[in-house]
């Protein structure tokens, strides 16, 4: 089965998905990181320094790897959506969507019509996928995964109506951008109980309409609890995180 029809299935199946989360340039990073056990790798073009050239050349090392590519899209460049998932991404999450109105420009550009106004070109997503073009457009609405991110006081409050937007797949909790909203500015605690709470709810909401939810995960631990809780797509460590505590955890063994 192709790397980018993993995914979906994987979502199907009820069977969650972990995730590494990549900021690095470099896509020489998300390819060697989807070797490791990871069931797919987050391309973060939003906050990470990942720009589109850096990403097209990402997906297929991650595809070789057999491992779904999952770029995340900076705020409101939804074309960007549809050229990711020409060039074989099997999802995209589009930070800061905050009406149904956002979804569903957003879900546009990740589906064909009729569901949405996807225009046709898909290249590597052609070579990746193994499919003809033909099988390609019978495919690709079902296959290529939209989550709308929600990370504000407004996603909140138009959750039901996010999640009945028909050419959105799923959710992707951003808890930090949550936690910061739901305090008005007056911190960024993303275990914090008020957004814990708001998490749960939204988990619920969006079983409760059959999407699936994502969430952007703290820790292996967290993220192994979240996906447990019942999210179907959980991100459990960044690529700077992972530098970070190998090169702390050598240092203090050697000191
Ligand atoms: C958030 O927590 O706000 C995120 O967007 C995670 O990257
Ligand atoms: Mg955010």
């Amino acid at each position: 089965m192709s790397a980018m029809k993993i995914l979906a299935d994987r979502c199907r199946s009820g069977k969650p998905t972990l995730a590494a989360w990549c900021g690095l340039p470099d896509p020489a990073v998300a390819g060697l990181l989807a070797r490791e056990g990871f069931d797919a790798v987050v391309i973060d073009m939003q906050h990470g320094a990942i720009d589109f050239a850096a990403a097209i050349k990402a997906i297929p090392l991650v595809a070789a790897a057999g491992k779904p590519a999952i770029p995340r899209i900076p705020v409101g460049e939804f074309a960007t959506a549809s050229r990711l998932l020409d060039a074989g991404a099997a999802a995209v999450i589009a930070p800061m969507i905050n009406s149904v109105e956002d979804a569903r420009r957003f879900g546009g550009f990740m589906k064909y019509p009729p569901l949405g106004q996807r225009s046709w070109g898909p290249h590597a997503a052609l070579t990746l996928s193994g499919l003809g073009p033909a099988d390609y457009f019978a495919q690709a609405n079902g296959m290529t995964l939209a989550f709308a991110m929600i990370e504000t006081r407004e996603a909140l409050a138009d959750l039901d109506g996010i999640l009945a937007a028909p050419e959105i797949d799923g959710i992707f909790i951003g808890p930090s951008d949550l936690s910061i909203a739901l305090s008005d500015g007056a911190e960024n605690n993303p275990t914090g109980p008020t957004v814990t709470a708001a998490i749960d709810h939204a988990l619920a909401r969006t079983k409760a309409a059959g999407k699936f939810a994502g969430i952007f995960g703290l820790s292996g631990e967290q993220g192994g609890a979240l996906a447990r809780k019942g999210f179907d797509l959980v991100s459990i460590g960044t690529d700077t995180g992972f530098l970070r505590a190998g090169a702390q955890e050598v240092l203090a063994a050697a000191r």
